[in-house]
Formats: structure tokens, sequence, C-alpha cells
């Protein structure tokens, strides 16, 4: 995913201006080292800044500003410590004061059952042995620069699955227009959503995000890799009937990697996120959920056997079940603790193209019990 060089680098030298500042009057704590360090976070939807990426070891207090507009807490972990704050309200702040060894430190977020973490409230905190003084501005930048990319390193070799193969399976439903089922439940996340709120009203009334559904057949695979800002990829191949006879094909092409507001796009694709619903990323005319894969891509699609675009707007996420057994209807305004089964797959006309031939001028499809694993390389 991209977040990590999202991060903005900052202004060393400011850094360790504001760092000077807020070091004078702390009180010393029993460890030894000459000077406490002194780091001051903020916390917002979703990110945490650090005013410094690396100290030395030693006493470091962490001042904790929500600047954000919903609770938030943070916590260091690493080394064998795991310390949090209490939740802190929006406009409040608090502090916490921790003795660190040299070592690797993640700060996050962990309000949410590690959803916020997974919406990019996560960075790091690197600790050098305490006889390496930040002597100067060029000397803390270099050592800022150093951090970074062992940070890269560790998250490129790390453990976590960086691909994704999904296979679509279970009942396939075609989502036709119609109310969405919890318009109170997204009517003040939707104020939120400035020049977009508009449309997004109206797809309220008669929208993609409907319980009008139609069984209908098809199958889906594709395989997605999370490589970063710009390596990301996609591929793979949808195939289904829709309600009225039409068969469709969409060969997916690449990832689609431009940001819009409220839209964030990982670098087109993102393994593991929580969002929708009552985050405000994304349209709150999906409930709240948590996804193993989001993606978003152009493809070619066809209808029955004819070239319809090669520039099909799509995207894909395999996220919790959102939709009950049977009529198959919206179950619940937040999902996110539900299996993540449900394959879906939205695709619309590029810009500036005329609407599908189909219900709405769009096609949302459901695999209703799919599943994922680790590509074979
Ligand atoms: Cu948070």
């Amino acid at each position: 995913m991209s977040y990590l060089h999202a991060i903005p680098v900052g202004n060393a030298a400011g850094l360790l201006l504001a760092a000077v500042a807020l070091a004078g009057p702390r009180a010393p704590v029993h460890r030894a080292p000459s000077d406490p360090a002194a780091v001051s976070a903020k916390l917002s939807e979703w990110k945490v800044e650090l005013s410094e990426r690396t100290i030395t070891a030693g006493t470091v207090t962490f001042t904790i500003a929500n600047v954000g507009s919903i609770p938030h807490a943070l916590e260091v972990e690493g080394k064998g410590i795991e310390q949090e704050t209490a939740v802190i309200q929006p406009g409040s702040s608090a502090t916490l004061t921790l003795a660190l060894k040299p070592g690797t430190y993640e700060v996050y977020c962990p309000v949410g059952e590690d959803s916020h973490k997974k919406l990019g409230m996560e960075t790091h905190l690197t600790v050098t042995a305490s006889k390496a003084p930040a002597a100067s501005g060029a000397g803390e930048s270099e050592m800022g620069g150093a951090s970074m990319s062992e940070m890269s390193e560790s998250r490129a070799m790390g453990d976590k699955v960086q691909a994704i193969r999904v296979t679509g399976g279970g009942p396939v439903i075609q989502i036709l227009p119609g109310p969405f089922p919890f318009p109170d439940s997204a009517a003040p996340i939707l104020k939120q959503f400035g020049d977009e709120k508009e449309g997004l009203e109206s797809q309220v009334k008669n929208g993609p995000y409907s319980n009008n559904v139609a069984p209908i057949s098809g199958r889906f695979t594709f395989t997605a890799q999370d490589l970063g800002p710009v390596r990301d990829s996609v591929a793979g191949v949808a195939e289904f009937t829709t309600q009225d006879g039409a068969r469709w094909k969409l060969v997916l092409d690449r990832v689609q990697t431009k940001d819009v507001p409220h839209h964030p796009r990982f670098g087109g694709v993102i393994l593991g996120l929580y969002y929708h619903g009552n985050t405000a990323v994304h349209t709150p005319l999906v409930p709240t959920i948590n996804s193993a894969v989001a993606l978003w891509a152009v493809g070619h699609l066809y209808r029955n056997g004819a070239l319809v675009t090669d520039n099909a707007q799509t995207h894909v996420m395999l996220l919790s079940r959102t939709r009950r057994d049977g009529d198959f209807a919206l179950a619940c305004w937040d999902c996110s603790k539900n299996k993540i089964e449900e394959l879906q797959v939205q695709i619309l006309p590029g810009p500036g193209e005329p609407k599908f031939d189909a219900p709405g001028g769009f096609l949302f499809i459901n695999w209703e019990k799919s599943s994922s694993a680790k590509p074979a390389s």
C-alpha cells in the first residue's frame, strides 16, 4: 500500500527546533540520559504524525493531540513494550512517558480493534543508541533518511502478504437500482462530502446500493499485488450473465491510482482496509466493512462478445459479508465484524462515455461466498 510513501518527511530543521522547544521544561525521570526525548504526536483521520522519526534511547515523553473529529488513542509497540493512552476525545491531548531501548517501534491508533490502524493511523519510530547525539540539523536529516529506507525495506520484506488471489463463489447476484436501506445512518456522514454530497444524496433514493437484487450466474477470479504507490498490479477476468440475459466479460487491465477527495485509492490495491459506512472514507452508501483486498482498476468490457469500452472504471473488493442469505438484503450498517467472503465488483463507464445497457447504466455484481489465498509464485 502507499501509506508509508505518502507520509510527509517534513522539514528536519523545523522538527529539530520543535523538539528542542518541547524538551525544555520536562522533569527528569529515573533513567539517566542527559536529554529525555520529547515527541509530539498528532492524531487525525487517518494518520499519526510524529514530530520525530528518530530519537535516542532513554526516557521519552509523547505529547499526543487528537486534532481529528472522532476519538482516537496512541499505542507504542516494540522491543517488549506495548503501552497505550486512554481514548483521547477530539480536541483533547494526553501524554505517555516510556523508557525506550534502541529498535524500531510501531506507533498507531488502537481504536476500533485496529480498524483505525488499517485506515492508515500507523507510523514508526526509530530509537538509536543514546551515545549518538542529534548534533546538527544535517545529522538529524541523515538519520531520518536512513530510518525511512529501513522502514521501506522491513515493510517490503516483512511477513505481511503482498499479493492475494481471489475466487468468487456461492450465489451470484446482480444489484439493481433502488433505495439505500440505511439512509438515517448515512445522512450525517454524507454531510462531510462537500461537492459530492448532491450526487450521493440522489443515490440514497435510487442508487446502486439497494436491496433490489436478481440472482444471476457467473465467475470471477483475479490476482492483485500491493507493491507500493506506483507498482501495484492486477490481473483477472469476470464473466457473468445479467438478469436480462446479456453476457458480460470484464478483463482487468491495470490499476487506477488517482485519488479523489474522500476516495483515496492507496496506489490501486490495498490488502486490509476498514472503510465505507461510518468511516467517511469512500461512499457511506456501502455499510461499514473490512476488506481483505480493495482495488481500483481500468478494464476492457465486452457485452455479448462486442467491446463496450477499454476504459471501464472498476472497483473490486473482498469484504465482510453485508447481505443476508435468502433474499440478499443488506443486513447491517456496521458489517465490519462479519466474515470476509463477499466479492463485489462495480463497473462504471469511463469519463464521458455513455451508460451501459443495464438497469441504472452500471454493473454491480456480488459473489456471496468467495475465498482468497496467497498466490503460488
Ligand atoms: Cu483512531
